[in-house]
């Protein structure tokens, strides 16, 4: 039974922000702090609800607003299985916000009621079960009372607060909340998972240090939650001083993605801040990466010849792809049993997507912007679907056709005759495969998790950082954001790559996409700034620079 009757000495101390327009976006809720306390309140209220509509099964909610500035902060909310809230959802968490601050008390009331009745959600059944997290922003343990006020007191929830965590450690837990006794659920769930896989993994092959592939791991933090929550994986690799952390300063949020971190990298090309000068001589063979502020991205780079070189989530992408046709090729596991696929965007480098076709022989899909959407197309489409926006956003999803495959794989291995080479080959190619999927988080793209994916495959196919970056050359290109009065008159087809409105623009831009050798364009509207994007690229980057500069003249 909920107690409507305790809701409106909470609303009127909770929610303090009116007059505001919230919507859920790509990435949930995302403002400045300071308008986030009604958001966080009815927020609250959702996760109650989708958890009741669930049966009770445990929701996550997660407070963090990942790579922007520290005086940000944002929420989103998790499914059962781990993934992001039911597209279906976001609407209704839009509505319950706006309602709450900008009409009356009783209409806010009036709704959750409809939205009972239309969800037709049991509220005399299973109790509510919410699994909630912050990162480390000096805004999130106040946010995270507003989030909390109506759990107990309302719904009468189980609420198990995690507190400071990185949002993928959040979607994990939030699986394994539904799969295992509550008890039995923290963070050492994720670490103990993870790191053992992690080690059984090497130690299929061996493998010490970091086997001559890179002298020494860079890991810049962002200063944020990343930062204490990979030191306590930093041991994993036997020679652990080999591993060193920059901007790992969390615990002053005010410098959070200052000058640092995933998109700080990627956007600039460039180094983050604070990268001791040891590191930056001439010869060093050293691999660095950047988390965002919570850890849900991760870019990799190195130095060569006194030049930066990007490996973004492309490179990443298709590090993985080569990796795991190779042991299915050992495995003697053709296409027709395991289809295994790459999902980009319409970001994704047009060297990556053509290296992937002609080199791997690999399907390829492109879908929107966000996270979900490839999500939900890897999930779909193949048994072993890679997915990973440009911006290092991504994970691998394994089917459960993968997994009985690789299993009958491994069944008609041991009915062979001992001794045999082939045999062994086979065997370690199929048990990399199974230990390989679960050194990777599933639920959702991940730093720490892509991180080892990545170390455990250079690892074991003793590639250098220059050699995973040669396997293809990324065409010039350049991102570009316009302010203009109106980004909703953009409007797009094609998985974003064309537009259809303003009418006539989109013919424009081909005529001086086509002037240009490889040229690709497109124009989108932002989905979480007040901005329409330019991407480009070409053969030349002078040549790319001037498309950018006139499509831009033909928007303004
Ligand atoms: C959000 C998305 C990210 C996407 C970005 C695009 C999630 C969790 N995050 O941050 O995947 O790349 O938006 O931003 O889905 P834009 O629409 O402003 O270009
Ligand atoms: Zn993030």
């Amino acid at each position: 039974m909920l107690e409507f009757h305790a809701l409106k000495p909470l609303y009127d101390s909770q929610c303090q922000t009116r007059n505001y327009t919230y919507t859920y976006g790509t990435a949930g809720f995302r403002d400045h702090a300071d308008v986030l306390d009604t958001v966080m309140f009815t927020t609250g209220i959702v996760a109650a609800l989708r958890s009741l509509k669930h049966n009770g099964k445990f929701v996550g909610v997660m407070i963090t607003a990942s790579h922007n500035p520290p005086q940000d902060n944002g929420v989103k909310i998790i499914e059962p299985d781990g993934s992001m809230l039911l597209q279906d959802w976001e609407p209704i968490a839009t509505k319950l916000a706006n309602i709450a601050s900008n009409e009356s008390f009783d209409n806010l009331v009036n709704y959750i009621r409809d939205i009972i009745q239309e969800q037709k959600i049991d509220i005399h059944g299973s109790m509510a079960h919410i699994a909630v997290g912050m990162d480390s922003r000096e805004s999130s343990p106040r946010l995270m009372n507003c989030l909390m006020s109506t759990l107990e007191p309302i719904f009468n929830a189980i609420v198990i607060n995690h507190g400071m965590l990185t949002t993928p450690q959040l979607h994990y837990l939030t699986s394994c909340h539904n799969e295992e006794d509550i008890r039995n659920v923290s963070i050492e769930t994720y670490n103990r998972n993870f790191q053992s896989t992690f080690k059984k993994l090497l130690n299929i092959y061996n493998i010490q240090g970091f086997n001559n592939c890179f002298d020494n791991l860079i890991v810049d933090c962002a200063n944020g939650i990343g930062a204490p929550q990979f030191e306590r994986f930093s041991s994993l690799l036997s020679q652990s001083s080999m591993i060193k952390f920059t901007n790992d300063n969390y615990l002053h949020p005010e410098t959070l993605n200052e000058s640092c971190g995933a998109d700080f990298v990627k956007t600039r090309q460039t180094l983050p801040k604070g990268v001791p000068q040891e590191f930056l001589q001439d010869g060093n063979n050293n691999l660095y990466c950047s988390f965002d502020g919570d850890a849900d991205r991760i870019v990799f780079y190195y130095i060569k010849d006194s030049k930066f070189h990007l490996l973004d989530g492309d490179k990443i992408a298709t590090l993985f792809a080569k990796f795991l046709k190779e042991l299915l090729t050992t495995a003697q596991i053709p296409h027709e049993k395991i289809k295994l696929g790459i999902v980009q965007t319409a970001y994704a480098n047009g060297s990556s997507t053509n290296y992937v076709k002609t080199k791997l022989n690999c399907p390829t899909s492109c879908t929107k912007t966000g996270v979900k959407h490839l999500h939900h197309e890897a999930q779909t489409a193949y048994d072993i679907g890679i997915y990973f926006e440009a911006n290092g956003h991504g994970t691998i999803l394994f089917s459960n056709k993968f997994y009985q495959q690789v299993q009958s794989c491994i069944d008609n291995i041991m009915e062979q005759p001992n001794g045999d080479l082939e045999k062994d080959e086979r065997w370690k190619a199929c048990e990399t495969l199974l230990l390989f999927s679960r050194v990777i988080n599933q639920t959702v793209g991940d730093a720490i998790a892509d991180l080892l994916g990545v170390i455990a495959t250079l690892l074991i196919t003793k590639s250098t950082p220059d050699q995973w970056d040669n396997e293809y050359t990324d065409l010039p290109n350049l991102l570009s954001k316009i302010v203009v009065p109106d980004r909703n008159l953009f409007k797009t087809t094609d998985q974003e790559r064309k537009l259809t409105s303003p009418p006539g623009l989109q013919a424009k831009m081909d005529t001086l996409i086509n002037k240009i050798e490889n040229g690709r364009a497109f124009v989108r509207a932002s989905g979480t700034e007040d901005a329409v994007r330019i991407y480009c690229e070409g053969s030349s980057i002078n040549e790319v620079k001037k498309l950018s500069q006139d499509i831009a003249d033909l928007i303004l």
